[in-house]
């Protein structure tokens, strides 16, 4: 008689590591982690056909604290370093994560250019308006008129990037907003994002309560867009541009051409080096 098939059954703790995260408690990157951990388990993907590369920064760190491959990089070079390993490796799915310093200011130039290339991966931006790591300075999603940090203490008075309208300019086929006291509303975002097939970006409100206690109170503030994704660009703007960036769903997803270099480098590594030998 046919034995059946044990159905296996997938758990979101199974994608995380045995690391302990070292994140102060109430921190928001917490709630990323799982909502990223749920997502893996509702896609029922395999551990090794999932990558998941960071740069530096508290956020950065949850690399570590998944079991699926990971690379924790270099401060604003992940998604350099997802581009060159998805042209490699096109059957990965390929998750990218990073603080609001990592990705927009260091690493601002290439977060604009993955949303223009739209290779299929899915970046995560955890939104903290601050750079946790090194204790506390304005990044480009501070307010003007923070004024906590003894570097700006009149505050920056520059005026902040808004996320979602950097990457519709840029050219993302995917945009969204998660916030992280609302999990299952961000795994949710997340799946989507993993779904979609070409550059999806999700910016996950995600508060440090260390540097920035009052952002415990977001909560308070955030609320759903309320509205059906949009393939219009136009619509998207003026949606994006009408909110204070605490509406959080899927804001923007539409349809272009997704990047991936078709060739396979030819010749082993050897012989390749010695073409770039000097
Ligand atoms: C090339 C380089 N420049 C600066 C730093 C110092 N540095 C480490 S993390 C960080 C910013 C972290 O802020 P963010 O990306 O917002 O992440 P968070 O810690 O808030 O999660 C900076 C400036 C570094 N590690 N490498
Ligand atoms: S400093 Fe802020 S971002 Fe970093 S772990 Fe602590 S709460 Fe989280």
């Amino acid at each position: 008689m046919e034995q059946a098939i044990p159905s296996i059954a997938v758990k979101p703790r199974d994608y995380k590591s045995d690391i302990k995260p070292v994140w102060c408690p109430g921190c928001g990157d917490f709630a990323v982690l799982n909502a990223i951990t749920k997502a893996l388990a509702f896609k029922e993907l395999k551990r090794e056909d999932v990558a998941l590369i960071t740069g530096i920064g508290c956020s950065s760190r949850i690399a570590a604290y998944t079991s699926v491959y990971g690379f924790h990089g270099v401060h604003g070079r992940a998604l350099a370093l997802a581009g060159g390993l998805k042209a490699a490796r096109p059957d990965l799915t390929v998750l990218v994560a990073g603080g609001d310093g990592d990705g927009l200011s260091i690493g601002g130039n290439h977060f604009i250019h993955a949303c223009r290339r739209n290779m299929d991966m899915t970046y995560i931006i955890m939104d903290n308006e601050v750079y946790g790591m090194t204790k506390g300075q304005a990044s480009p999603t501070t307010a003007p008129d923070w004024a906590k940090s003894k570097l700006t203490p009149r505050g920056t008075g520059l005026r902040p990037f808004q996320p979602a309208g950097l990457a519709l300019t840029a050219g993302a086929s995917f945009i969204a907003r998660g916030f992280t006291g609302d999990p299952n509303g961000l795994a949710k975002i997340l799946v989507e994002a993993i779904e979609h097939k070409g550059f999806s970006f999700v910016q996950a409100l995600s508060p440090c309560p260390t540097f920035r206690p009052e952002q415990m109170l977001w909560k308070k503030h955030v609320s759903a867009f309320g509205e059906e994704a949009t393939d219009d660009p136009a619509l998207a703007a003026q949606r994006i541009q009408a909110d204070d960036g605490m509406s959080t769903g899927i804001i923007y997803r539409s349809s272009y051409p997704v990047f991936q270099p078709g060739y396979q480098a030819e010749g082993s590594m050897e012989s390749i080096q010695s073409e770039f030998a000097i």
